[in-house]
């Protein structure tokens, strides 16, 4: 009965377009991790991850009940991101993929209810440890950047999770393939990642997305032309670079930047007044930082071309 919910949400998931799917059993995660990493204060000004931190830690606490994670990877575009007005990380050239995901998830949801279970969905939204999860679940293993590698696709998609009250087929985690590179950690421009993890207080996609403070100087030095988000630890890692003959992924033509956006000089887009904004960012993930942070994050790459 089991190995047939599992079939089925499969089966789904590929029709909707997820590119893998893995199980993992709901247990506690392993917290000592995170703790630390919160308590040390990595986690910069996100507030709210202290208080996800007993759900984060309980998944029970999510979900009443909850027997199985079950995590999809949903491909981006690996087109360099670079465009006119500055550089965007790949994921945010796009629709928001929150909207995108959500529908898609609810189908999902839909398929598991026949079988009688009752389900949570989250992408980057909810008190999950998505990446631990997907480890967990065999999909790949935690790079030294701290995102999830798989051996054939690398790390360019987003994650998504299903909290579900049924005891799916769980899948086995894999080794850990990073060996002696250090490509990442060389890469980064600002030296956040130690240990395997990223410290927040120092990172690009931290500062051009997340602060409601100001960039300090030694952060503003590092940005280049970064205006949202950052791709250098990815970049720098051999499991993105395209082997050849190896089949591209289709990627959602609705994660794929708009003409309108990709020919904007950085000089137009620190000029942009609201109602500008609104119709070029409505259904994007950069909306959300509002027209003052991006102005703030393309203003130097506007001051230089001048
Ligand atoms: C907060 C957050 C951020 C913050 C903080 C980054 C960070 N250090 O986690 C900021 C804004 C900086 C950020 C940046 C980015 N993010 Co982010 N982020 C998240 C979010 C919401 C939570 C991550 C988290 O819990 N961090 C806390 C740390 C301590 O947890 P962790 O590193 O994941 O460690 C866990 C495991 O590794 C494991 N673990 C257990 N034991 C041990 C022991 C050791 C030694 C280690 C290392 C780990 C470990 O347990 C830990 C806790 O659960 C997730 C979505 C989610 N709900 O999970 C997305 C998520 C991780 N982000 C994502 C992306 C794409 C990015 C960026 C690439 C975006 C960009 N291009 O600008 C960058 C990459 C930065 C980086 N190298 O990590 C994707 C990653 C997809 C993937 N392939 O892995 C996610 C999963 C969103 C999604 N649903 O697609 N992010
Ligand atoms: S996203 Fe950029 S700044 Fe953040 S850890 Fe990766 S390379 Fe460093
Ligand atoms: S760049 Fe090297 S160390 Fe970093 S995640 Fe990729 S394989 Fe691992």
């Amino acid at each position: 009965m089991m190995n047939a919910a599992r079939r089925a949400v499969e089966y789904a998931a590929q029709a909707l377009g997820f590119s893998a799917i893995g199980v993992a059993p709901a247990d506690a995660p392993q917290g000592e991790h995170l703790q630390s990493w919160l308590a040390e204060g990595q986690h910069a000004g996100m507030e709210w991850m202290l208080r996800h931190l007993p759900a984060r830690l309980n998944p029970e606490l999510v979900l009443k009940g909850v027997k199985s994670v079950i995590i999809l990877t949903y491909e981006y575009s690996r087109e360099d991101s670079r465009c006119a007005p500055g550089n965007i990380a790949r994921y945010a050239q796009g629709d928001d993929y929150h909207k995108l995901l959500a529908g898609k998830l609810a189908d999902l949801d839909e398929t598991l209810s026949f079988y009688g279970g009752t389900q949570r969905c989250f992408t980057d939204s909810g008190p999950v440890s998505e990446r631990f999860f997907a480890a967990r679940a065999g999909l790949g293993w935690i790079g030294r950047n701290g995102l999830l590698i798989r051996p054939k696709g690398g790390s360019y998609c987003f994650l998504a999770s299903i909290l579900t009250t049924l005891e799916l087929p769980y899948d086995t985690p894999m080794p850990n393939r990073c060996g002696n590179c250090y490509r990442c950690e060389q890469a980064c421009p600002t030296a956040a990642l130690r240990n395997g993890s990223c410290d927040a207080r120092l990172c690009l996609s931290y500062w051009t997305i997340e602060a409601k403070e100001e960039m300090p100087n030694n952060i503003r030095a590092a940005q280049g032309e970064r205006i949202y988000g950052c791709d250098a630890c990815q970049q720098a890692c051999p499991w993105n670079h395209q082997r050849p003959g190896a089949p591209r992924p289709t990627i959602d033509p609705h994660l794929l930047m708009p003409a309108p956006l990709s020919k904007l000089s950085p000089q137009a887009l620190s000029e942009l007044k609201p109602e500008e904004f609104e119709q070029l960012f409505t259904g994007s993930p950069i909306r959300r930082i509002g027209v003052p942070h991006l102005r703030a994050n393309v203003l130097p790459l506007a001051n230089n071309n001048e």
